[in-house]
């Protein structure tokens, strides 16, 4: 049951999270599909979920079929003209027998995860408080439901499943994921410096024992790929976000290098800063804007830098989560909801920004 929020009042381990993920699923089954994103080294699937408004979602699909069905008959049409009157000049000659161009097949899509690094607990927390607010949220409240229509959000609470269950049986410190590296006493990859874009060119390490380590070469780690992947076969994100712990930082790209503004970065930093001011009035947590570089450390190989440069996400965020460095990773577990609730305010303004542009 998690109807109310007392499942937000503890850390939970990866089994327990997936079980969420597959309950959600099972009793909004019209609102939120099981995503599988990929299986990681040690051969953990990937869950996320997806939530789209089933009014919309089935009209869409009508609209496909209709589509599908139209240039089936468009395609037969052409063929009949072509053997009565020659192939040649049939195009030319019939402009109602072109093809139809295709609607844009995708709605518009929002991409959350939390968990690229394993110790950071309280991101897979916030993310599936994230999720089930949207769920729950769908058909109470008006807010919600305008963006559920809208947008399909794809919410993966945990993406370093491997790391995350290490943190859990193992090393509560673990950072990086668990694939093995040239140095067999110092295994894991850090996913978050190795990703595709700038790979390996400053903020990181090609040490396999740090803690930054870059990888071998761009996506050799599991995790960022199945994202990366994601993004590129949906063809339509509009937003992202990687939920990290801990500063309480709204980031902008580029991590990778700071002079680099990048061309939207007046709406991406209008987005930012509106979140972050949603986010405040909840609980009265500051959040700082700005762009990695710039507010805590040249990183390449980042998330944020390769879904707004490569996968076409003009609204690309990492979040570093609460708190300032009190506890740091070991967040309290009192501090889930609140930071829940209020990161929720966040997303929430962010997408309804994106909703009005
Ligand atoms: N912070 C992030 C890190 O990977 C970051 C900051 C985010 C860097 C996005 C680059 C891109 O270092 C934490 N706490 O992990
Ligand atoms: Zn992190």
């Amino acid at each position: 049951n998690y109807t109310d929020n007392s499942f937000w009042k503890n850390y939970h381990d990866l089994a327990t999270l997936n079980n969420f993920t597959e309950t959600m699923v099972q009793q909004f089954p019209d609102l939120v599909t099981r995503t599988s994103m990929g299986f990681t080294y040690e051969g953990r699937e990937v869950f996320g979920m997806t939530i789209h408004g089933y009014k919309k979602r089935r009209q869409m699909e009508a609209l496909e079929e209709l589509v599908e069905e139209v240039e089936e008959l468009v395609e037969e049409a052409s063929s009949w003209w072509s053997w009565m009157f020659g192939s040649s000049s049939s195009s030319s000659k019939l402009n109602v027998l072109k093809k139809p161009s295709k609607p844009k097949k995708h709605p518009k899509a929002i991409v959350i995860h939390g968990g690229q690094h394993a110790r950071e607990w309280i991101g897979p927390a916030v993310v599936s408080y994230i999720a089930k607010e949207l769920i729950l949220g769908y058909g109470n409240s008006k807010k919600i439901t305008r963006l559920v229509d809208q947008f399909e959000f794809t919410i993966v609470p945990v993406l370093n499943v491997d790391g995350y269950a290490y943190t859990w049986e193992h090393n509560r410190m673990w950072r990086k994921n668990r694939q093995p590296t040239s140095i067999p006493f110092c295994p894991g990859i850090d996913p978050n410096r190795n990703w595709g874009y700038k790979f390996a060119t400053g903020g990181s390490s090609a040490n396999p024992c740090s803690d930054a380590y870059h990888g071998p070469e761009a996506f050799a780690a599991k995790e960022p790929k199945m994202i990366a992947d994601y993004i590129l076969k949906k063809e339509n994100v509009v937003g992202y976000i990687d939920f990290h712990s801990y500063s309480q930082l709204w980031m902008t790209p580029f991590g990778a290098d700071c002079s680099k503004i990048p061309k939207d970065d007046e709406d991406i930093v209008e987005a930012g800063m509106g979140a972050a001011k949603a986010l405040k009035d909840v609980h009265g947590k500051k959040f700082a804007v700005g762009s990695v570089c710039k507010i805590i450390y040249q990183a390449s190989g980042g998330s944020l830098d390769w879904t707004y440069a490569e996968g076409g996400v003009k609204y690309s965020y990492a979040v570093e989560l609460r708190d300032t460095g009190l506890h740091g990773f070991l967040l309290p577990e009192d501090e889930i909801l609140p930071s829940s609730e209020e990161t929720f305010a966040g997303v929430l303004h962010l997408a309804n920004f994106i909703r009005k542009r």
